[in-house]
């Protein structure tokens, strides 16, 4: 594979170095071919974003900590894009929520499935589970999916996805599981079928629910279930489509964003 030197200079120039990131993840096994072309997709609705954390994202971030605290077993899914991506991040979510982390594979093989208990490994973390040696089998997956471990996913009351498909999150939905999807795109499957949809890039919204954590974990059940209370998910993504109809129709009236009018556009969405 070629490589090339990203320049600091490159106005792109993180966005570039997370791809080198995925491609590097492809030839170590972790990620699957398919996993660069929802990347890209995830990258054009970023765009349509701001690229930043907005306040529709963080509140969801925020009512999903909050589910992921009062849950008695809450789970984390993990597939080859997260991994990737946020590897360090998910283990001290993981963490700071007492929630296990497990293995969930669309394209699952033999292959993959050491790579990604490898790089965890390397990381100093032993507990990652959906290994072939512990799984159960659950109802409404297809294939490889419906292995999961009877300590995790099997008994799971809440569970917290990211960079799925559709049908993944409505079977864990039709299970009676409360379903945490982390989406860019507030137009797919996955983020109806939710009960809270994060429409934010993991990259961001992984360490903002860390520092999330460190706070929510000293509050009571009570204020916990009130954060819950006042989160109405259908109308957070009716908030997230508004804002992109927002900044398109900006963009047409006013010619293509620069970092200065981007901000003026999220100040005039705020009101
Ligand atoms: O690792 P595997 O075998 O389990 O395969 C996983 C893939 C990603 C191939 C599989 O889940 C898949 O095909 O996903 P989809 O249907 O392409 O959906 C991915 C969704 O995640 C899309 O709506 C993207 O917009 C979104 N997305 C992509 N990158 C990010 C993202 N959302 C948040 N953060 C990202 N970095």
């Amino acid at each position: 594979m070629i490589r090339v030197k990203i320049p600091d200079t490159h106005p792109r120039a993180e966005s570039l170095r997370v791809r080198e990131r995925l491609i590097e993840a492809l030839e170590a096994g972790v990620l699957t071919e398919s996993g660069l072309i929802a990347h890209g997709r995830g990258e054009c609705f970023d765009y349509l974003i701001g690229e930043k954390t907005q306040s529709f994202a963080l509140r969801a971030e925020k009512a999903a900590v909050a589910t992921l605290l009062l849950a008695e077993h809450p789970v984390i899914s993990v597939n080859g894009n997260a991994a990737a991506l946020c590897a360090v991040e998910l283990i001290e979510l993981s963490s700071l929520l007492d929630a296990k982390l497990e293995l969930n594979l669309f394209y699952r093989s033999a292959r993959r499935e050491k790579a990604i208990s490898k790089l965890f490994r390397k990381l100093g973390f032993e507990g990652l589970l959906g290994n072939r040696t512990q799984r159960a089998s659950i109802r409404g997956l297809d294939g490889g999916r419906a292995k999961v471990s009877p300590k995790g996913l099997l008994i799971a009351d809440t569970v917290m996805l990211a960079i799925e498909d559709g049908d993944r999150t409505l079977s864990l939905s039709r299970l009676g599981k409360n379903v945490i999807a982390i989406d860019l795109n507030p137009l797919s499957r996955t983020a109806s079928a939710a009960s809270i949809t994060i429409v934010d890039n993991i990259l961001r919204a992984i360490p903002r629910m860390i520092e999330l954590a460190k706070d929510l974990r000293y509050r009571s059940t009570w204020e916990l279930r009130e954060i819950l209370e006042s989160y109405d998910n259908s109308k957070n993504l009716r908030e997230a489509i508004g804002f992109i109809r927002t900044r398109l129709n900006s963009v047409s009236q006013n010619g293509s964003p620069t970092p200065n009018t981007l901000e003026r556009e999220i100040e005039l969405f705020r009101g």
